[in-house]
């Protein structure tokens, strides 16, 4: 006979927004970026979303923050566990992943569901929290933050210079659709040390002007509307450093490239207006 555990997950496995974490993980790892516990999403969802699967006034554990945020009192959020692979996330949902709700006061969140066995939430949450702070308040549709350890890209910050224009101009040249993905360019913060709050704030004052942020030899930040928002980001950014990557150490050179003003005619026909500190 099936514990009543059992059964509840059961049915928490058929909320869409589940089916949505546990294939983006599987994706990423097969993509071979999120390589042991590398990577981490956190999915802002609604009580409408929510109430369906789980019952919102049963609370599990609740885990104190060393970091207030009162922005996102009462929010609900499906996030990546702490030192969890996204390889197994698909197998184990309920021990990989966790609903959780910001309390009233912002100094604490809620655990709903999931994260068996006294698992936490990603090591990264301050970036993932101070991150969605910043982007609600530019789009009151965004919903996604996620971190992953993107091959190319982490290469091409050994390789290219880490000035934020330059490093945004090459990306752009690379395949013509970047332009109209991340017209904003990117931001690049200094190398520092992962999982803190000082980490977390300056990833979310680049945020504030830009929807990718590259964290040099570790790896990319998106903040997205949807899922495949921000995945879409990141897979536009990493293709066009694996193309850099192959152009750049082919024996032969770059023989031509995307001119600057073939970059503004893709601006101009889609539409978009590419960051003017960029051009
Ligand atoms: O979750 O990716 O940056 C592990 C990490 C930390
Ligand atoms: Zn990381």
């Amino acid at each position: 006979m099936k514990i009543l555990q059992e059964v509840e997950n059961e049915h928490v496995l058929m909320a869409p927004f589940v089916k949505e974490m546990m294939d983006t993980t599987y994706n990423m790892w097969k993509f071979g970026w999120d390589e042991r516990n590398g990577g981490n999403i956190s999915y802002l969802l609604t009580e409408e979303e929510i109430a369906p699967f789980i019952d919102t006034h049963r609370v599990l554990r609740t885990i104190p923050l060393d970091f207030p945020v009162t922005e996102l009192a009462n929010k609900y959020f499906i996030v990546t566990g702490s030192g969890k692979y996204f390889k197994n996330v698909i197998e184990k949902p309920e021990d990989c992943l966790g609903i959780i709700r910001v309390n009233a006061d912002g100094n604490s969140i809620d655990l709903l569901w999931g994260l068996e066995k006294d698992a936490k939430p990603t090591s990264e949450l301050a970036s993932h929290f101070m991150s969605h702070i910043i982007r609600l308040k530019k789009d009151p549709k965004h919903r996604v933050i996620m971190h992953t350890h993107t091959t190319n890209v982490i290469a091409m910050t050994f390789t290219h210079e880490l000035d934020e224009k330059a490093f945004t101009k090459t990306l752009w040249r690379m395949c013509t659709e970047c332009i109209v993905v991340f017209p904003e360019g990117v931001g690049i913060l200094p190398w520092m040390v992962p999982g803190t709050d000082l980490i977390g704030k300056e990833t979310a004052k680049k945020m504030n002007e830009h929807r990718l942020v590259v964290w040099p030899h570790h790896g990319i930040f998106s903040a997205g509307e949807s899922i495949d928002d921000a995945f879409g980001l990141i897979e536009t950014a990493e293709k066009a450093a694996q193309v850099y990557m192959l152009v750049s150490s082919h024996q032969g050179g770059m023989k031509q490239a995307i001119t600057d003003q073939q970059l503004l005619d893709l601006a101009n026909v889609f539409g978009v207006t590419p960051a003017e500190k960029y051009m």
